[in-house]
């Protein structure tokens, strides 16, 4: 699906405002038909802006179930005759969208964008009313999974087995946009090949109902000058001297699709912007434009506060600049998509992603605060993980690689973070995902995040991928305190992985640390614990040629629901929530821009 852009064909406006709010507590919107008039009560939420946190108190914090946006728009008069499209950036965890009293679109999946020809229900120069119910229950069979306890006292409560707060509502921007009746709906364009003289890029275009019509591409370079054209839907373009997107340096080309019609007229225009790089992986190096790279950076989440998972351009930006200031070359996008701006930013400024699925918690042994202690830990079964929740994995993997194939920031997709990797129906579920996901996109390598507990001799699917990714906490999980112990574990569970000859990155190692905490003999939750703990972890990557990359567990502290080990959220970041560097970001930044 192609992002909205703005080009001499198409226009596009932002619905991101204020809009009418209701949570519906009792369930009742759908059966009193809320689409159909104004939201009762008076509240009012900004979008884009997870909810949870703006109103205060337990209600919205808590709210499992159904909430309700609603505004309306004037359609511009200049968009008579043309296709008008109405797009949610996201809408987490699902939703069903009403323009007037239709039903335009309804959606599962909380972090991937979605839109409906809405040309038969607005006018050009008419307002239009937009309403959309979003709903924020997991499910065994949505992703993330979660399940609802209906207590004694009428309360449903939402269960999940992953590590940072439900945030729900609409985080991401709202769109309307016009493209012509007949027009691009989608376009990949892929490196084939770089060599001393050029590169070869291979591009296909899909055109949405247009008898008659003809495509002509053209790559632009960044200064807008034409440096490759040919004619048809799909083909090969050279572009000589052609500039690479290296990390540190996001030389972007600009792919041009113009559709023409019976005459020759331009009907469409779309400007799609790409990199020329190449990703690969040869024995345990990870190439990208045939040369090494070794990942330094972070696991993150789109987390702040207030607005919780609310797209923040400032956030965003800052983020950014922390990542150059300490030398981070890459993060891992833990644990859903994030917004694409955020992968166009990153496109722009050569910062490397790992571009992960929310499928976050397929593992029942994650579950121990939840699950009661006579409860089994069975992940894959009917009544948990089953076909159902493959499907709706399989079909988040799909939207993921169809929102981002194009990026060139993105050079492995993680299909899924921490998932029960050593029961045997682990390797029935899986297959299909991986062989899934390249058949999507065969040029970049696969890879999940793999849980502490399914050590090489235990892990029934690593082999299946082409990168291993390892979640590990020694000294903090396992050995808590005791580096020693955790250096020695550390360092044989990663020569036995280095066996399987693949590249190995460290997507987690981090240990909570509350800032401003002190302590003479490096004690956990300490600054000095955690400097000590990044440091060992240092030494044993250093010794080991299999490791190319490290990302520490976590950017900064984030939200999570509460719980005994959690004091206002997880505390692993190297930055404090609003940004504060810890000691460890300032030894981080020494050992990442040693020599810069
Ligand atoms: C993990 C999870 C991550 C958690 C982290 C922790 O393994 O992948 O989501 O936040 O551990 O801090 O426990």
């Amino acid at each position: 699906m192609l992002s909205p852009r703005q080009s001499s064909t198409r226009e596009c406006i932002s619905l991101n405002e204020l809009w009418r709010f209701a949570l519906d507590p009792r369930g009742i919107g759908r059966a009193e038909r809320w689409w159909a008039s104004v939201l009762p009560g008076d509240s009012e939420m900004p979008v884009p802006a997870s909810f949870n946190d703006i109103l205060p108190g337990r209600d919205a914090r808590d709210h499992v179930g159904d909430i309700w946006y609603q505004r309306t728009v004037r359609v511009p008069r200049g968009w008579d005759g043309q296709r008008i499209v109405l797009r949610f950036d996201a809408a987490t965890h699902r939703a069903i969208a009403w323009v007037g009293d239709t039903q335009v679109v309804e959606h599962e999946g909380g972090y991937t964008p979605f839109e409906a020809d809405v040309t038969e229900h607005v006018s050009a120069g008419e307002e239009a009313r937009v309403t959309i119910v979003v709903n924020n229950e997991l499910s065994w069979s949505s992703i993330p999974p979660g399940f609802v306890q209906e207590r004694d006292d009428g309360r449903r409560v939402q269960q999940y087995f992953h590590d940072f707060f439900n945030y729900a509502g609409l985080h991401r921007s709202v769109w309307l946009h016009m493209t012509p009746r007949v027009f691009v709906s989608d376009i990949t364009v892929t490196t084939t090949e770089i060599d001393d003289a050029g590169a070869a890029v291979s591009y296909r275009a899909v055109v949405e109902a247009g008898e008659g019509h003809a495509v002509r591409a053209s790559v632009r370079d960044a200064g807008g000058t034409e440096v490759a054209a040919g004619d048809g839907a799909e083909g090969t373009l050279r572009i000589d001297g052609a500039n690479l997107w290296r990390p540190g340096a996001g030389y972007l080309y600009t792919f041009d699709v113009e559709l023409l019609g019976p005459r020759g007229e331009l009907v469409d225009r779309y400007p799609q912007p790409f990199g020329v790089r190449t990703v690969g992986v040869d024995g345990h190096r990870f190439l990208i434009n045939g040369e090494p790279f070794r990942f330094t950076g972070f696991g993150k989440h789109e987390d702040f506060a207030v607005h919780g998972r609310g797209q923040d351009l400032a956030v965003m930006v800052h983020d950014f600049e922390l990542l150059k200031w300490i030398g981070a070359n890459s993060f891992r996008t833990s644990h859903y998509p994030y917004d694409e701006a955020v992968l166009d930013y990153a496109d722009r400024h050569g910062v490397v992603v790992i571009d992960e699925t929310a499928a976050v918690g397929l593992n029942l042994d994650t579950g121990t605060p939840i699950l009661g202690p006579t409860d089994t830990f069975v992940t894959y079964s009917d009544a948990t993980i089953s076909a159902r929740t493959q499907a709706v994995h399989r079909q988040a993997i799909r939207e993921l690689v169809a929102r981002d194939k194009n990026h060139p920031c993105v050079v492995v997709w993680s299909i899924a973070n921490e998932p029960d990797t050593v029961a045997p129906e682990a390797r029935a579920y899986f297959e299909p995902l991986v062989a899934e996901t390249r058949r999507l996109d065969p040029t970049r390598p696969v890879a999940f995040a793999n849980f502490m507990k399914a050590t090489p001799e235990l892990d029934v699917v690593s082999d299946l991928f082409d990168v291993l990714l390892l979640n590990r906490y020694f000294g903090w999980y396992v050995y808590p305190g005791d580096l020693d112990s955790a250096e020695q574990a550390l360092e044989s569970e990663l020569r036995a992985w280095a066996q399987l000859g693949k590249p190995i990155v460290m997507t987690e190692y981090g240990a909570d640390t509350q800032a401003g905490l002190h302590s003479v003999v490096a004690e956990p939750w300490s600054e000095e614990f955690q400097i000590a703990f990044l440091d060992t972890y240092h030494r044993v990557f250093d010794r080991i040629d299999a490791m190319v990359g490290e990302h520490v567990w976590n950017f900064a502290d984030f939200a999570t629901r509460s719980g005994i080990s959690r004091v206002d959220g997880n505390k692993k970041g190297v930055f404090t929530r609003d940004r504060r560097p810890k000691a460890a970001a300032h030894a981080l930044r020494a050992r990442w821009r040693a020599g810069t």
